[in-house]
């Protein structure tokens, strides 16, 4: 138990666009691997909740979908789960990408400042050697749209700037006793990183479009010994033309992306894992709001 008086506790929700580096930023914050991440878009479909303490202090990183605008129901869901997140939260990290900002920025801007809560601004990948330069004119330009805020530039893969982003944090948390245990780093289950961590190699490993199809069912995980899991998998695809392309030439598709989320799986967990993986077709599931329930979309 701690002193209420002492210690500080709050959520603080990741939010902005598509591939700006929110779930980076989660990783970064914690030291490790936790939510996946991708060069392309709208990897993050489910918020997670990253867990961060010290003695005084205990920081509930809440990462989201990136905003977008779309109707497809899958894509309305993960918008609503950026939308309800900002409602729970203490406060706000407002990630914006140095150089570029979009319609979807303002949009995204737009829905933080009628939330109302307190907010800091994330230059992220300020590393970039193609906008190094810009950085600086960026932030000027930033200040006079994001008035009133603080704007603090910072390099997620780099780590570069993130133990201050973390003191301006805590100035914004309010004081109260820990929601949760020292030792925890997440809400999710290892179920659910296990799906997780199979969905990233899908995003990295595979084409532009098949993996937006694709989603994935831990149906078995079962610790076998007190150091070994044994885990089957299936990937769902939408088609049944889209599952050749995921078992790749001879199965050497599907044999890399196990292999792949084998090794992650093992340095998540700190135990051997088996893993096993199968991909099935159900039809247009990413628009069958029965189907999205069952994998997890809605968290209303
Ligand atoms: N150079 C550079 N790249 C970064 C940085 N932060 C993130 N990236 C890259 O940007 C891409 C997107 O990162 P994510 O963390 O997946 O972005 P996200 O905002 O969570 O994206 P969604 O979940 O799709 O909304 C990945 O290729 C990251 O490696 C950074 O500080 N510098
Ligand atoms: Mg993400």
């Amino acid at each position: 138990m701690t002193d209420s008086q002492k210690t500080k506790f709050g959520y603080v929700a990741i939010v902005g666009r598509p591939n700006v580096g929110k779930s980076t930023l989660l990783n970064a914050f914690l030291g490790q691997k936790l939510s996946i991440t991708c060069r392309k878009p709208q990897t993050t479909r489910h918020r997670i909740h990253g867990i961060l303490t010290d003695n005084e202090h205990q920081i509930v990183f809440v990462d989201t979908p990136g905003i977008h605008q779309s109707t497809r129901q899958m894509n309305r869901l993960m918008n609503r789960a950026a939308h309800n997140a900002l409602s729970d939260v203490d406060a706000i990290l407002f990630v914006v990408e140095s150089g570029k900002w979009l319609e979807e920025d303002q949009r995204v801007f737009q829905i933080i400042k009628e939330s109302n809560k307190p907010t800091l601004v994330v230059v992220n990948k300020v590393d970039r050697p193609d906008n190094r330069n810009a950085v600086l004119p960026f932030i000027e330009q930033l200040a006079e749209v994001v008035t009133n805020t603080d704007i603090v530039p910072v390099s997620a893969l780099k780590r570069d700037n993130i133990q201050q982003l973390q003191q301006l944090i805590y100035q914004m948390l309010p004081y109260g006793e820990f929601g949760f245990d020292e030792d925890d780093f997440t809400d999710r289950s290892a179920r659910f990183l296990a799906a997780e961590i199979i969905r990233e190699k899908l995003m990295r490993l595979m084409g532009d479009e098949v993996p937006y199809a694709t989603a994935v069912e831990v149906e078995r995980f079962e610790m076998v010994s007190s150091d070994r899991a044994e885990i089957n998998a299936v990937i769902l695809v939408e088609r049944a033309g889209q599952k050749p392309i995921v078992l790749g030439k001879s199965g050497s598709m599907i044999k890399r992306i196990g292999q792949e989320a084998r090794l992650d799986m093992n340095e998540m967990f700190g135990y051997r894992v088996h893993l096993e993986l199968w991909v099935k077709v159900r039809d247009n599931w990413s628009d069958d709001i029965r189907a999205l329930k069952s994998l997890g979309y809605d968290e209303s």
